[in-house]
């Protein structure tokens, strides 16, 4: 005779895949970033960043910039880590978020794809942990609530939001990029945008001028003139270890910009991050002032050639020239 326990146990793995099977969980698709042909202007956003789902549906996000993102759902209270840590640790795809555990990609690219279930309702922050203005929205609602949205809107909603950001970056890089010294270079320009389900980030990686010409013993400025995102000046290798820092020979004028001697072209010298200060918070004590500048003096003619350690592979890259 057959084992009743044996029975109801198929039995009740053949219910719960009926169960699955007509719950009908449905898949969606959205975005991660946007660049521009040159890759110059990088739209920091989940695109569209607010989506409404059923309970059990699943999300693939497809990465769509050759700057990095991550793809996060952390913990109500857990702090924000490092990108390169994770969780730490990175999941799985597809991962499953409820809420009590966090859910975070490594650093992905251009044509990389990542999917997230939902299984239960809630309201959910997604971010990013390079870019910090970079976030969005999940509502995940019981089957018996009428979701609002169909695919189309949301790949409508996607294109209108990439395309509203990449427009900014052009006006960016026009208009507001000019140097604040006689031989100045901007390096980086951006502005944060926000919608009802979160902020965006454009962010021009460019210098503003691909070469300066100066007189030898004279000093360039640049300032990053973007409100989030840090870049580098960078003559001579890549730092090897943490980026953040300015190499040792590195020293600061009074009015807090950092400022390095090139002697000849084969100096080496890192600025280290220059970032605006982080935005002020209610409660919060205030935020240093940020190190918007670095300046670089060429006692000796030359040409030399220099990179944004974080963005030199989206084209960031420069040359000072120095006539007699
Ligand atoms: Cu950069």
């Amino acid at each position: 005779m057959k084992n009743p326990a044996v029975t109801i146990v198929a039995l009740t793995t053949v219910l719960s895949a009926l169960a699955l099977a007509s719950a009908d969980t449905a898949q969606w698709n959205a975005t991660v970033g946007a660049q521009s042909n040159d890759k110059g202007d990088q739209a920091l956003a989940f695109l569209p960043n607010e989506i409404w789902i059923h309970a059990g549906d699943r999300i693939t996000w497809m990465f769509d910039a050759d700057e990095i993102h991550t793809l996060t759902f952390l913990t109500a209270d857990q702090p924000r880590p490092f990108f390169a840590d994770g969780c730490p640790g990175f999941s799985m795809d597809p991962a499953t978020y409820d809420g009590s555990t966090c859910v975070t990609t490594p650093p992905m690219v251009k044509g990389q794809t990542f999917t997230v279930i939902f299984p239960v309702a809630g309201n959910f922050k997604l971010v990013c942990l390079v870019h910090d203005n970079m976030d969005g929205r999940i509502h995940v609602l019981d089957l018996a609530e009428t979701l609002p949205h169909d695919q189309a809107f949301y790949d409508k909603q996607a294109d209108s939001q990439r395309h509203e950001l990449l427009e900014v970056g052009h006006k960016v890089a026009g208009c507001h990029a000019v140097p604040n010294s006689r031989r100045g270079v901007t390096a980086g320009a951006g502005a944060v945008t926000a919608k009802a389900g979160g902020s965006n980030t454009i962010s021009v990686m460019r210098f503003s001028h691909e070469n300066i010409h100066i007189h030898a013993g004279q000093t360039v400025e640049w300032d990053n003139q973007d409100p989030v995102v840090p870049h580098t000046i960078t003559f001579g290798p890549e730092p090897e270890g943490d980026p953040a820092p300015p190499s040792p020979d590195v020293t600061v004028d009074s009015d807090g910009a950092r400022h390095a001697i090139i002697d000849s072209t084969s100096d080496s010298t890192h600025s280290g991050f220059i970032i605006a200060a982080p935005q002020e918070r209610l409660g919060l004590p205030q935020a240093p002032l940020g190190v918007t500048r670095f300046r670089v003096t060429f006692p000796n003619a030359g040409t030399f050639p220099y990179i944004c350690a974080l963005h030199d592979e989206l084209g960031m890259t420069g040359k000072v020239i120095v006539h007699q």
